[in-house]
């Protein structure tokens, strides 16, 4: 039996994989809201595939729970917050999750941290953790790093065949948990040591967040000169050793925004593409919001409030709002006092999360306009013709060409 700890975005699909796949699973959170929803046979996000997937689990037996199981393997997949002044990471959710595992756990049990940590976390703040109970490390209980790799969109395919990642202090647990992981992904798994998969997750982050900034450092060019930065990055890529990633609005999400402030938090004096890239990545609201106010110069919109955002989520077809692109557009809006006078509307976020957010595309296109695209979902893609009447500043490249189309 195996006991995964924390049933969010990550904990939940992981728990369910291996249920499906014939392995006995408890699944704990502290959330009891989060543990009765499941129980009661509803899932707690979207994700294709993921409906299905929990149905299979149930049937072979998953059980939901707020209390955590004695078992001889655990799976912690907590959120790791960061600060964001400091830019360091906070463990204290993944300490917790240990420190309860250590109460209940029998003798060589192994905990394996799935949650994204700052490379040396698990050194600097689990091993103290684990030895100020007076285990002994690989003689009472035995550590595993395994990080995540799914991107949020696709997990559930992903989880199946992306390549993984498992990191051990002892290279034959590193092997039985393989053996574990086995069960279900059908990817290749690299064993290596703790350390090394803390610092190969972070970077695969990296590589991703420097590439967009690549990308939107461009787009900056071409608009200062008049080009047009998508025509140029379609054909650059027809070469066969260039592919440059998209640029956008922002990045946002748990990952790729977070993960790099690691590395330059820790080595501030040599991680400086990797800051550069950061910030140029978070300049993009605020250089969406200067594209808006030129758009609005020279078509005549004078007040804001005929101008709506489409799109609060991170990205395209996600439920996720967790440092979104809009979000922060929006808090730098709040500083020109003109934030809550936008219309705001995506059909993924069903609840109310700003001011002045609707719920249905027709009350949001009611007497705008013009529109900021900030997320290409697909509900848009597929029916671009409800913008016809509308400006729009296509901030994904989602909306096809026309005088009333501008892009970043
Ligand atoms: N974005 C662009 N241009 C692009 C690609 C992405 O502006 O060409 C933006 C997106 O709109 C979004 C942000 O970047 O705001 C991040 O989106 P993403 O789809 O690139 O990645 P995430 O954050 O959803 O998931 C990433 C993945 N990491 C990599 O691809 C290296 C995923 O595999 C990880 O598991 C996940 O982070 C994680 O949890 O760490």
């Amino acid at each position: 039996m195996i006991n995964v700890i924390g049933l969010g975005y990550i904990g939940l699909p992981t728990a369910l994989m291996f249920a499906a796949h014939g392995v006995e699973v408890v699944g704990t959170d502290y959330d009891a809201d989060l543990v009765a929803t499941l129980k009661a046979g509803r899932t707690t996000f979207k994700e294709d595939g993921l409906d299905e997937l929990f149905s299979s689990a149930v049937e072979a037996g998953v059980v939901f729970s707020t209390d955590y199981q004695r078992t001889d393997t655990y799976i912690i997949s907590v959120p790791t917050p960061y600060d964001k002044d400091s830019k360091k990471i906070d463990p204290s959710y993944v300490n917790a999750a240990v420190e309860r595992v250590m109460e209940i756990c029998p003798k060589g049990a192994t905990v394996v941290i799935e949650s994204t940590v700052s490379p040396g976390t698990i050194d600097r703040f689990v091993r103290p953790v684990v030895k100020d109970r007076g285990f002994v490390i690989g003689e009472d209980v035995n550590l595993v790093h395994a990080p995540e790799r799914i991107i949020p969109g696709n997990m559930v395919y992903e989880l199946l065949h992306n390549n993984r990642t498992i990191g051990a202090d002892d290279p034959a647990v590193g092997e039985r948990v393989k053996e574990l992981y086995a069960s279900f992904c059908q990817g290749e798994i690299a064993v290596t040591d703790i350390r090394t998969a803390e610092m190969t997750k972070v970077v695969e982050n990296t590589f991703r967040d420097i590439n967009i900034a690549f990308a939107n450092e461009l787009a900056k060019i071409c608009r200062s000169d008049g080009m047009d930065v998508h025509e140029i990055i379609r054909i650059a890529n027809k070469h066969p050793r260039v592919n440059i990633l998209s640029p956008g609005p922002g990045v946002g999400g748990h990952c790729i925004s977070v993960d790099p402030w690691f590395l330059v938090g820790d080595y501030p004096g040599i991680a400086r593409l990797i800051r550069n890239a950061r910030e140029t990545n978070d300049s993009m609201p605020d250089f969406v919001l200067q594209r808006a106010s030129e758009i609005m110069e020279e078509r005549g919109i004078e007040a804001i409030s005929k101008v709506g955002i489409y799109g609060l989520a991170y990205k395209e077809d996600v439920d996720d709002v967790r440092e979104s692109p809009t979000l922060q557009m929006m808090e730098s809006m709040k500083r020109h006092l003109c934030a809550g006078a936008c219309k705001v509307y995506d059909p993924w976020i069903e609840t109310d999360i700003v001011a002045n957010q609707v719920h249905s595309m027709e009350e949001f296109l009611e007497g705008l306009e013009m529109v900021i695209v900030m997320v290409g979902h697909s509900q848009l893609k597929n029916d671009l013709s409800v913008l016809d009447a509308k400006i729009v500043l296509d901030t994904r490249d989602v909306c096809g060409d026309g005088e009333n189309v501008y892009k970043l």
